[in-house]
């Protein structure tokens, strides 16, 4: 009984440790991106805009949309290549870029909102 007790604390302990030490490695607000592996870039979807309208990232990193609008957005690649369908007011999207290109992106609901990755 006394060594389960200890166990317990000990998991206790690490916890308390860790769980700081965590948030103070991300700073951002929310965790937006974070299950993404190299979370690079984080683009707003606001007022029927991408913001900023131009990323460059390295290859093997990734790009994370948030959508800041009331209204539905999506976040579709010209070469189809990917797609993050409907995101709704507070949704976020990402994806990791493996090869060099230009991608060029746009909204599939406003199809005049447009915006490009430069992955090299
Ligand atoms: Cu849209």
């Amino acid at each position: 009984m006394r060594t389960l007790v200890f166990a317990f604390l000990t998991a206790l302990a690490a916890f308390a440790l860790t769980g700081p030490a965590v948030g103070q490695q991300t700073p951002s607000p929310a965790p937006i991106g974070t299950d993404a592996p190299n979370p690079s870039t984080v683009v707003h979807i606001k007022n029927y805009a991408y913001a900023p309208v131009t990323v460059t990232i390295a290859v093997g990193k990734s790009v994370a949309w948030v959508n800041d609008d009331a209204v539905s957005h999506t976040v579709t690649a010209r070469d189809a290549s990917f797609d993050s369908g409907n995101l709704d007011q507070n949704a976020n999207y990402t994806h990791t870029f493996t090869k060099a290109g230009t991608y060029a992106y746009y909204c599939a609901y406003h199809t005049y909102m447009k915006g490009t990755v430069v992955v090299k």
